[in-house]
Formats: structure tokens, sequence, C-alpha cells
């Protein structure tokens, strides 16, 4: 019936989702730091991996903290903080060569202290108070954006939620927000006509504005809002430069500001203008959207691989826009695995299970899983039963 294959095109995208991540972590890690990378070394090494006969492609922290993000929410049917947290620091504990962030792990040792009394503390006691602003709340959060499909709100609550058990810094939680936000908006977009790129990054940049747009101001933002005060709004302040109109200065304060104020948004200005107009080298979005650690360097660059890559690109010859999202964000250099994992759940959550290379599934260590975890999300969310 249609039902039936609305449901399966879901559950195809739900699968999609998290074995892309797995994907795009295991292949993405052998370039983690490297910069640049060429696009013939990655294509080399996905030929590489494809011809793999065994698991032998690893993944690494991210996909280890996405693991336990999609236990919890499975086993305790909802986001409960305290088990997350306990999964988070007993597998880091298992297998600690994942590859973890350098700080990120005295928030493990805390957690696993008798006796801690709220589980955000370690986190928020990072880098002096101000708490980190790393990718690592971002790169584990698609399994949040399956969990509360449909539900934007719960989307961005739980996205939060789960990233502040690591990471406090505003940066770190609004990236983790971002991404999920991707995801979702991926999952809800049809596949009969083709993806208006700008449309997608204006919902994000609604949402967005949202979010940064409550926090402007608050104890984090260690800037006053410079931006917003009565001289620079009206344009007069004291030093009058004869070269520019105060018109002109105005917007340039306005623009510096949002940097401040609404980084993220800021950066899906910048992310518009690119695909608006089209061709945009590696060296320009690494320069202006970043490829490094921080969320605020990478969930847009991850972002912009997605979109960038519905459309052919000259040097990655692959029909499978899937791959190619992949094989792209990975090309980025800097962080590799952590913008391809990133890149691929949105990628996955928009394709379906069907675009991800089966050689991939093959050779990447716990992509079985990722299906596995999916259709226990599908189950949870949609209410569907899946007949094996
Ligand atoms: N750690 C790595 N890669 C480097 C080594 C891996 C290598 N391949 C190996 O085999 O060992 N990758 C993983 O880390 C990233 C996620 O990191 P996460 O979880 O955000 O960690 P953390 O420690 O919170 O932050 C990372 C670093 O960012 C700097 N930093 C963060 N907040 C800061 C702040 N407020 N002030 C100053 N610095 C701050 C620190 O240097 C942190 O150590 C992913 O790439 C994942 O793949
Ligand atoms: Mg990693
Ligand atoms: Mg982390
Ligand atoms: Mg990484």
């Amino acid at each position: 019936t249609e039902m039936a294959s609305v449901a399966q095109v879901l559950r195809s995208r739900f699968r999609g989702c998290l074995a892309a991540a797995v994907a795009g972590d295991c292949i993405g890690a052998e370039f983690e730091g490297c910069v640049p990378v060429p696009v013939d070394k990655v294509l080399g090494y996905v030929d590489h991996v494809n011809k793999q006969r065994g698991r032998e492609v690893k993944f690494t922290d991210d996909t280890a903290m996405a693991r336990s993000v999609a236990r919890s929410l499975i086993e305790c049917k909802g986001f409960d903080a305290r088990d997350m947290a306990t999964r988070f620091a007993k597998e880091y504990k298992r297998e600690p060569g994942r590859g973890y962030g350098g700080s990120v792990i005295t928030v493990f040792y805390r957690l696993l202290e008798e006796g801690l009394q709220d589980v955000f503390e370690p986190a928020r006691q990072q880098f002096d108070g101000r708490g980190s602003y790393g990718n690592g709340g971002a790169m584990r959060v698609a399994p949040v954006a399956l969990y509360a499909y449909g539900d934007v709100e719960k989307v961005t609550d739980i996205a939060k939620q789960t990233a502040m058990i690591t990471h406090y810094n505003r940066e770190g939680y609004n990236g983790a927000i971002l991404e999920a936000l991707a995801v979702h908006l991926a999952l809800q977009q049809g596949k009969d006509e083709d993806l208006n790129v700008v449309q997608f990054v204006d919902a994000l940049l609604q949402k967005m504005k949202i979010v940064e747009g409550g926090e402007a101001g608050s104890s984090q933002s260690e800037e006053p809002e410079v931006g917003q005060s009565e001289d620079s709004r009206t344009g007069q302040s004291e030093d009058t430069d004869g070269d520019q109109s105060e018109e002109e200065k105005g917007s340039k304060e306005a623009a510096s500001s949002k940097e401040a104020d609404q980084p993220y948004c800021a950066k899906l200005e910048i992310m518009r203008e690119f695909l608006q107009r089209g061709n945009v080298s590696r060296i320009e979005v690494e320069d202006q959207l970043g490829n490094d650690i921080k969320a605020l360097d990478s969930v847009p660059a991850a972002i912009f691989s997605f979109l960038h890559c519905t459309r052919s690109v000259d040097d990655i010859p692959t029909d499978n826009a899937l791959e190619r999202t992949i094989i792209y964000a990975i090309s980025l250099g800097g962080d590799t695995d952590t913008i391809a994992t990133m890149a691929g759940a949105i990628a996955g959550a928009y394709y379906g299970i069907e675009h991800v290379p089966p050689p991939w599934m093959k050779a990447c260590e716990g992509a079985n899983d990722a299906v596995r975890f999916a259709d226990q999300l599908f189950c949870l969310a949609t209410g569907e039963t899946i007949e094996k």
C-alpha cells in the first residue's frame, strides 16, 4: 500500500543516516589532521576500502559516542542525561584508544566518580568555566534527530542536552543543534524534485536566528552587544573615517557584531552566498567556513558538503551523490572524520540506505550495528513495527 511505502522510504532514510555517518567517520579517519587532502588521495583510499574483505576500516570516537547516544535513547525510550553520561564514560574506559578529544577525557573521569550530583557539572568546569567549543557534541548527535523525528522543538532541546554533557560552551552545543536540525530537515525533504539548496540554508537560518538570538548577551558572551548600542546603530561613533560612509560603517559593525553574537548565522549566510555562486574552491570553504576541531569550524563545512554535492563535482567522478558528499567532505582536509561523519548523516537522511555503497557497508566497522540502531529508533519515533 501507499502508507507502507512511505514508511519504507522513511526507514531507509533512518538507516542511511546512521550508516553513512559511520562510513564518513571510518573513511575520514585516514586523513584526520591532514591539510591539504588532495582529492585523488581520497579517491585512491576509497578504492582501497572497496577492495577490503573484512571489517578492516575502524570507527573512531565520533561513532563510539554516537552509538552511546543511540543506545541510551533506545534503552531509556527517551533522553536520560545520567544514563547517557555514564555510557560515554564507560565506553571511553572500555576502549580509550578511539582518538578522543584531548580535554573531554577529563569529563569522562569525573563522570565516573562516585557521588556526582549534577552530570552537567564536569562539562561546566572545562576550560576555566567556559566549557568546550569542540565538535564532540555535534559529531554524535544524528540519533537525536531520528529519535525526535517530526518534532523540531524536541530535536533542538535534546540535541542541546546531549551536547551539554561534555560541551558546555555555547558554540559547542549550538553546533550540535545546527547539525541535528540539518539532519531533521533532510529527513523532511521530498525526493521527487531537486533539492532547493538555498531554501534549505534559509530554513536553517530561520531556526538558528532563534537559537542564537535567544542567547545574545547571555553570561557566556564575553563582549557587550556593541553592534546594538545606540551609537553604532545610528552610526554616530566618534571617529569619523573619511573613506567610508556612515551607512557602510554601520553595516560593517553590524556584520562583525553578528559574527560575535550569532556566529552560526553568520556562517550560514556565507554558505548561502557560496551555493548561489556555485563555483567555490576548497580553499575558500576552508578559509570562510573552516575545517577544524571547533564546532563552529566544522558543522558549517559538513552542511555545505551535503548541499554542494547534490550536484556533480568536477573532480569526483561518481554519480552517487552520497558517496560524492563523503569524498568531498574528506577532501576539505582538517577534521576529516568528523566533517565526513556529520555530512554523511545529513546525506544519508536525504538519500537513504540504498545510496550507501555496499562495499562500504562491508568494510566499515559498526555499519551493520548502525542499521539495527536506526530500525530501533524508527520504531520508537513512528510507532511502526518492522517485519523482518
Ligand atoms: N581528537 C581527535 N583527533 C586528534 C587525535 C586523534 C588521532 N587520530 C589519534 O589516533 O589519537 N579527534 C576527535 O576529537 C574531536 C572531538 O573533540 P571533542 O569531543 O570536542 O573534545 P574536547 O577535548 O572537548 O575539545 C577538543 C579540543 O578543542 C580545544 N578546545 C575546546 N574548547 C576549548 C576552549 N574553550 N578553549 C580552548 N581550547 C578549547 C582543546 O584543544 C580541546 O582538546 C573530533 O575531531 C574527534 O574526531
Ligand atoms: Mg574521531
Ligand atoms: Mg567528545
Ligand atoms: Mg575528528
